[in-house]
């Protein structure tokens, strides 16, 4: 029996190139997480990520169960759902104030349904993604307050001791995040963001780019060295950009980052917009998002990191097609895992303030459509992968 085993394996070893070239060959360079720790969950679903790659783009919305326009804190309600039937695939939340032991974060949804909101969604399939837009160190005042303070911030700034306070409670709160057998639920972290804007105090015109890097490299390491913490896939975030270079220029590097991702609004006034007006910003929100794209595409698929498009919308959403002839349209042939609308508040400050649809809205019947035989995924098809493969 012996011989006639080796000859056969000698007969077929001509076919091993063949099968290697079937099995990798098509597939993107990826690398692995950044976390060599990293918990099984979260090395699960990022090998997930990859495999849904040009296949599926998860569906996100902001704080979608916490609130919606006209209703706050109704347990099961989603604007989302109440149109299509199922709820986002990915969740999307602010730890804003946490950094200061808050009840509360600052659209003031409480930490404590935040949490619960997260653990749920996760169980029943969802992603959850956090963003922290932390007040100013230096000043006390919010993010918007544009006063240096990075270089203040990092281990030989004075306010060091007080910023490794702020992430002692960043981290209490994550490693809080725990399904029922105690483990960690996954989670997309995204610090810093928007980073080439110039309206938090981390932007490019506020800090070195040596000081935004060291500012990421020393958060990474403070949360999975020092504290410990390993179901974070971090994620790298710019807004929009016109020249390429200033979508890599504060790279922290691929020791560093698991995603890359820029935020775009379709920014237009309500008031006064005829449908011309509308049709030109349509067109030039569309070529710019897809301009953007490219360029994250490009780095994404180069560095073998995930990509997203990580907060998009067009406020109040004044054109009824927007979803299948804006939105699916421009991003249909990439290759993000998601694409995240931004909060339902509803009036904020004499306006609407809200990105998905609601019930009765005049883009209900193109949002139903925009699902529809398209790439895009809600929280059940997520289910159906077990994309954290629990047995629970
Ligand atoms: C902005 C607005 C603000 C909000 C902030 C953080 O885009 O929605 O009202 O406080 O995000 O969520």
């Amino acid at each position: 029996m012996k011989p006639v085993y080796k000859r056969n394996i000698t007969k077929h070893l001509w076919s091993l190139p063949i099968v290697a070239i079937l099995l990798f060959g098509c597939q993107q360079n990826t690398t692995p997480l950044i976390d060599k720790n990293a918990t099984p969950e979260t090395r699960h679903l990022y090998a997930k990520l990859f495999q849904l790659q040009g296949k599926k783009i998860l569906f996100g919305h902001q704080d979608d169960l916490a609130y919606g326009v006209n209703w706050r804190y109704e347990p099961g309600r989603s604007d989302v759902k109440e149109i299509v039937g199922d709820y986002p695939a990915v969740m999307g939340w602010d730890i804003g104030h946490i950094e200061h032991g808050r009840e509360a974060n600052l659209d003031a949804v409480p930490f404590s349904l935040m949490k619960e909101f997260i653990i749920s969604s996760a169980k029943k399939g969802s992603i959850n993604t956090i963003s922290w837009h932390l007040d100013n160190p230096a000043t006390g005042g919010s993010s918007w307050d544009t006063t240096a303070a990075v270089a203040h911030i990092l281990p030989t700034g004075h306010l060091h001791t007080k910023f490794v306070g702020w992430l002692d409670q960043v981290a209490a709160f994550l490693d809080d995040l725990r399904f029922e057998d105690g483990t960690p639920v996954p989670i997309l972290f995204r610090p810093f963001h928007e980073l080439n804007g110039n309206w938090f105090w981390w932007c490019k015109p506020f800090c070195t780019q040596e000081d935004y890097i060291a500012l990421w490299q020393f958060t990474v390491q403070y949360l999975k060295d020092v504290k410990g913490l390993h179901h974070l896939i971090y994620v790298y975030n710019t807004n929009n950009f016109v020249e390429e270079a200033d979508f890599m220029d504060r790279y922290p590097g691929d020791d560093y980052v698991d995603m890359m991702s820029f935020d775009t609004y379709q920014l237009l006034d309500i008031e006064g917009m005829t449908p011309e007006t509308l049709q030109a910003s349509s067109e030039q929100f569309k070529s710019h998002l897809q301009a953007n794209l490219d360029v994250l595409q490009r780095y994404a698929h180069q560095h073998g990191k995930l990509m997203a498009l990580a907060e998009t919308g067009f406020e109040a959403i004044p054109s009824a097609d927007w979803w299948t002839t804006v939105l699916y349209d421009a991003i249909a042939p990439y290759d993000i895992s998601y694409v995240l609308l931004w909060r339902n508040q509803g009036e904020l400050d004499g306006k609407m303030h809200y990105y998905a649809p609601y019930p009765g809205h005049i883009s209900e019947t193109d949002f139903k459509k925009f699902f529809q035989g398209t790439k895009m995924a809600l929280q059940s098809t997520l289910d159906s992968l077990n994309i954290y493969n629990r047995t629970q």
